[in-house]
């Protein structure tokens, strides 16, 4: 098969609001806006990184849908794939910083019956999935809708039926769903993947998990080949095969953690399709989470290559 491109992403894009100070929303006056969603994060920190990517999904034939697909564009990833909706808006969502949990982020979707929750399995191109060497989706394309689901379940299965590597975050979000009625469907979807990438947090929630390591063992028992743990400000954790690294991000500042998932998910792809030393990976994968809290934005945060080789070793010039 010839592949043209690195990585396919599926999801809901967003357009983002946020708060341009912390606190309650009620008193904020001024809002930054951004493109996010999680998949689209992760194609476009993918893009940064050199991977040729891709991102899938439906936008609202509107104002906030032409912003994403600029955005998309600007940074390089494919939009060939898209599909527009005349009849549904674009889904957004509000940004509340710092409260009431300092250093915390808080989401506040405006997203019921968008455009990106009606993709429907018919809107899916198998030619165009076959074109990909790694197919990643998230646990919010499965929250969203039960066509949306239906989607992700068939391109996954899809996928990985042409040996591309299948790569899923668990990234629980309860605003959408609870965990009894996802359980099932993330069962799938982990048993589908080669990479998972989880936090200790859904981990605790989901399958019980109380420490890290029985985390670890509890994603692990679904067959992925690779298992991420995230573990936030803690660093990260990363099993290949059986064998276990450990990573610790540079303590920073941080202005809003959203996105930072997401731009972990793309460089521990990005480390799996170039061959990366896994220890470089992850190192890497937490610099680039830490640089993304840092920054207001999801994927805003995220260097190129070249620029994170020289903030990591110490060599970047600042002035
Ligand atoms: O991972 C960041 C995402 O949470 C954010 O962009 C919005 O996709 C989103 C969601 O559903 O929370």
């Amino acid at each position: 098969v010839s592949r043209s491109l690195d990585l396919i992403t599926l999801g809901e894009a967003l357009v983002q609001m946020n708060a341009a100070t912390t606190g309650r929303i009620r008193h904020v006056q001024m809002f930054e806006k951004h493109a996010a969603g999680s998949e689209l994060n992760t194609a476009i920190a993918g893009a940064r990184l050199g991977l040729a990517t891709g991102w899938i999904g439906r936008l609202g034939a509107d104002e906030l849908g032409e912003f994403l697909l600029a955005s998309l564009r600007a940074e390089g990833v494919d939009t060939s794939a898209i599909v527009f909706d005349n009849s549904a808006p674009t889904g957004m969502f509000l940004v509340q910083r710092g409260y009431p949990l300092p250093g915390d982020s808080s989401s506040i979707y405006y997203r019921v019956d968008s455009a990106g929750s009606r993709f429907y399995v018919e809107d899916l191109d198998v030619d165009y999935l076959g074109r990909a060497r790694a197919l990643h989706l998230s646990g919010v394309s499965l929250a969203v809708s039960a066509s949306l689901r239906e989607a992700c379940f068939e391109a996954m299965e899809t996928a990985k039926a042409s040996d591309a590597l299948i790569s899923f975050d668990v990234n629980f979000r309860y605003k959408l769903w609870d965990v009894r009625e996802a359980r099932p469907h993330l069962e799938r979807a982990l048993r589908c993947a080669d990479l998972v990438f989880c936090g200790l947090k859904d981990a605790e929630r989901i399958f019980g998990a109380s420490a890290e390591e029985q985390a670890l063992e509890a994603v692990s028992a679904f067959g992925p080949s690779q298992v991420v743990l995230a573990m936030g400000a803690r660093g990260a954790l990363l099993s290949v095969d059986g064998s276990c690294y450990r990573a610790v991000p540079p303590d920073i500042q941080v202005i809003d953690a959203t996105g930072a998932g997401d731009a972990l998910a793309a460089t521990v792809l990005s480390g799996r399709l170039k061959g990366w030393d896994p220890q470089v990976t992850l190192d890497r994968a937490c610099t680039i989470g830490s640089m993304v809290c840092s920054v207001s934005g999801d994927y805003e945060g995220v260097p190129t290559l070249a620029e994170l080789e020289r903030v990591m070793d110490g060599s970047w010039v600042a002035r």
